[in-house]
């Protein structure tokens, strides 16, 4: 095996932020502990496949504009979540008074701990804990599981080892590396529901494939499993395979909302695309005492004939 192919596996500071640096004979990729957050990850016989800022700032208690941030136990606005979501955290706001209510929930910006670090042939597999009894969740056990191989795979794991449901909704919020959005379109989503968040969060159906003209957040319902970004410029289709996700938010800041973005050059949406496996809305999932559910997402990418 090379130098190149010989697995290797660093944690560096960046900032104030610890990341593992990995390398195997399939790719590298970045992750900081920070939010379990893939930064980056790249085959190396392809381009970059996750959008990472220009302008990303590597601060303690601020998630990273790009990679795969976690969205949990809320997708979102928590005021926009179904109210069995905000009643359950508006309860347990009152035990713990200091629960704030911040965009995406409460886990993309505490440091999670690394719980195991495994290579085989195949991939370097790493497992990160989230020690949500720091948050007040301590009856819930978050996980995710991330292998870097010749696809990016990120399963993320709910057990619930309280005697009451516990109700949530989530996303892996995955900024992708694209040429250009203008030649950029999406398909699998066609005739699925969406909730339009830019016309009063009305409900549509997709007509056809997705293609991008302007500021786009949409909500897809009841989703398969397979999505496809076809990037004509690079030649390159990035495919997503979800299981265990039921929604996926399709989002593009165009110009105007890039404008108030932090951490984001004001040009940059012309190279990104996010493309969200989720659970929210009618599909956030409600887990009873002792079970489990995982969101587990395979991203992997061709050339284009
Ligand atoms: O997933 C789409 C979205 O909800 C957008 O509305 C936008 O707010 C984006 O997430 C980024 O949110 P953030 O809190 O990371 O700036």
């Amino acid at each position: 095996m090379s130098n190149a192919d010989t697995p290797a596996i660093h944690l560096r500071q960046s900032g104030d932020l610890p990341l593992l640096y990995i390398r195997n004979r399939h790719a590298s990729a970045v992750i900081a502990l920070q939010g379990a957050q893939v930064l980056r990850y790249q085959r190396h016989d392809s381009r970059p496949l996750l959008w990472l800022s220009d302008l990303a700032a590597y601060q303690r208690g601020q998630s990273v504009r790009g990679g795969i941030p976690v969205c949990w136990p809320w997708f979102g606005d928590l005021a926009r979540n179904p109210l069995s979501i905000q009643t359950q955290f508006a309860s347990d706001n009152a035990s713990t008074h200091e629960l704030k209510a911040p965009a995406h929930g409460l886990v993309r910006d505490i440091t999670w701990l690394l719980d195991t670090v495994s290579e085989n042939t195949d991939a370097t597999v790493v497992t990160l804990r989230c020690p949500i009894a720091a948050i007040g969740l301590g009856h819930i056990e978050l996980q995710l599981q991330i292998s870097i191989g010749d696809t990016l795979q990120t399963q993320l794991q709910t057990s619930n080892h309280s005697k009451a449901d516990f109700v949530y909704s989530q996303a892996l919020h995955t900024y992708f590396a694209i040429s250009d959005i203008h030649t950029t379109v999406v398909h699998g989503l066609e005739n699925s529901r969406y909730i339009e968040t830019l016309e009063n969060w009305s409900e549509k159906k997709q007509d056809g494939a997705i293609a991008f003209t302007g500021e786009t957040d949409r909500i897809y319902l009841d989703t398969p499993s397979r999505v496809d970004i076809v990037d004509r410029n690079w030649q390159r289709n990035i495919t997503l395979h979800a299981e265990g996700s039921c929604s996926a938010v399709v989002w593009n800041p165009w110009i105007e909302k890039s404008k108030r973005l932090s951490q984001f050059d004001v040009d940059a949406w012309q190279q990104m695309l996010c493309i969200e496996s989720a659970n929210v809305m009618e599909d956030c999932i409600r887990l009873a005492p002792g079970a489990q559910h995982t969101l587990a997402l395979m991203i992997g990418e061709k050339p284009t004939s």
